[in-house]
């Protein structure tokens, strides 16, 4: 259609709708990830293609809840400032230079999950992206502690919540509309691991991943991850921005049988994400010798810290064995297992794998709690290998 203020645009500058109607071109750096829509736009990964220990960019999920705005389309950093307010004795505007130059810088590999990863095994269905297992990643982040930050404002006693901004635009084009906009308990935000980060795998953060800014906050559903970061309101209350309330990132406060309406007053906010793991090698259905050991390994993490174990099974459940578990290359890095598996006779197997947090919780081999938008799913990671 015509654009009637056509001849206002910048030279080179591609109107947000149209740049992004397509994800094709958005995609075109990534490589195997499976398209689940497109505007906004959702891609996740093949579990095989998340075998490395350091996620690259190329395989790296993408969730947006909005379109990419133009400052990230553009990588154009400068200006750019976040905002620390609320309840802070010295509310702060900073530079990324004054992030750089002010608080020591740190690098580490942290695991970002999507709250709705799994959400495709739940029955009945819920609404939302249909995740399998490949929205999950583990870069590593470079920038500044959260804490850090958040400590040279001055957090107040008053403090309760953290509400999180960025600069995406909504998909209706509405700039006075949030996107997205989640917080976290004010102790979660003042623990060592969460940073603003302006850098992933050693390069500015890319475009789909929060160009120039974005918070990486461990442990919880990647939602509170805010991309293109301008603010953070240090706030009295729990914080109630776009995504914070109804059925979003929220589950019942007791269990339900599938399919029950949830009364809103009985929903509260997902916060500790489940622990699980991943079959990262072989790919599914590949062949397998028999009578000889075959390398199986994937990554392990949970949402409280390291993980204690994990168990890999080939007879459906009925016998497990433990896996040799690497340690965490830092606290919330994904931890690398392998395990040596020796089918007996030619036929159809499967691998399961089974990981277990330090408070001794583990996953189960069907989705658990199943809640109204079909978070957290822990279900057990499975697949075909075909000996003979
Ligand atoms: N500004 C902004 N931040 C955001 C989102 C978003 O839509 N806008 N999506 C969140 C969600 S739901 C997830 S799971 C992670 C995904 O991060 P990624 O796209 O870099 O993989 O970013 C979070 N941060
Ligand atoms: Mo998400």
């Amino acid at each position: 259609m015509a654009i009637p203020f056509e001849r206002n645009l910048p030279a080179g500058f591609v109107p947000v709708a149209l740049a992004q109607d397509s994800g094709e071109e958005l995609m075109s750096g990534k490589s195997g990830l499976t398209l689940l829509s497109d505007k906004p736009l959702n891609a996740e990964t093949p579990a095989h293609l998340l075998d490395d220990d350091v996620t690259p960019y190329e395989q790296m999920f993408v969730r947006m809840n909005g379109l990419v705005p133009q400052t990230a389309l553009d990588m154009n950093p400068e200006g750019w400032k976040v905002v620390i307010d609320g309840e802070v004795k010295t509310p702060l505007e900073l530079t990324i230079d004054d992030l750089k130059s002010r608080f020591e810088t740190v690098t580490r590999r942290l695991v970002v999950e999507c709250g709705g990863n799994g959400r495709a095994y739940f029955h009945p269905g819920t609404s939302g992206n249909q995740w399998t297992m490949g929205a999950v990643a583990c870069p590593e982040w470079t920038g500044v502690r959260l804490k850090d930050v958040l400590e040279a404002a001055g957090v107040k006693p008053s403090a309760v919540y953290t509400g999180h901004y960025g600069n995406d635009v909504h998909l209706s084009g509405d700039d006075e509309k949030e996107v997205i906009s989640r917080g976290v308990p004010i102790e979660k935000a003042l623990e060592e691991d969460g940073l603003i980060a302006w850098a992933m795998n050693g390069q500015p953060i890319p475009a789909l991943h929060g160009f120039p800014l974005r918070l990486v906050i461990p442990g919880y559903p990647g939602s509170v991850s805010q991309k293109y970061l301008t603010r953070i309101w240090v706030r009295d209350q729990v914080h109630d921005g776009a995504k914070m309330g109804g059925d979003s990132y929220r589950l019942p406060a007791y269990p339900v049988a599938p399919g029950t309406e949830v009364p809103e007053e009985d929903m509260q906010i997902l916060t500790v994400m489940p622990v699980k793991s991943l079959i990262t090698f072989p790919q599914t259905g590949a062949p397998a010798p028999v009578g000889q050991p075959t390398e199986v390994r994937g990554h392990a993490w949970a949402g409280n810290g390291d993980v204690k174990a994990v168990h890999v099974s080939t007879d459906f459940g009925q016998t497990w064995i433990e896996a040799q578990l690497d340690p965490a290359h830092n606290r919330f890095a994904w931890q690398r297992w392998r395990a040596n598996l020796t089918l007996p006779e030619k036929g159809y197997y499967e691998v399961w794998a089974r990981a277990t947090d330090m408070n001794g919780v583990s996953q189960p081999p069907v989705s658990p709690g199943w809640n109204p938008r079909g978070y957290a799913n822990n279900i057990q990671h499975r697949i075909a290998l075909i000996a003979g």
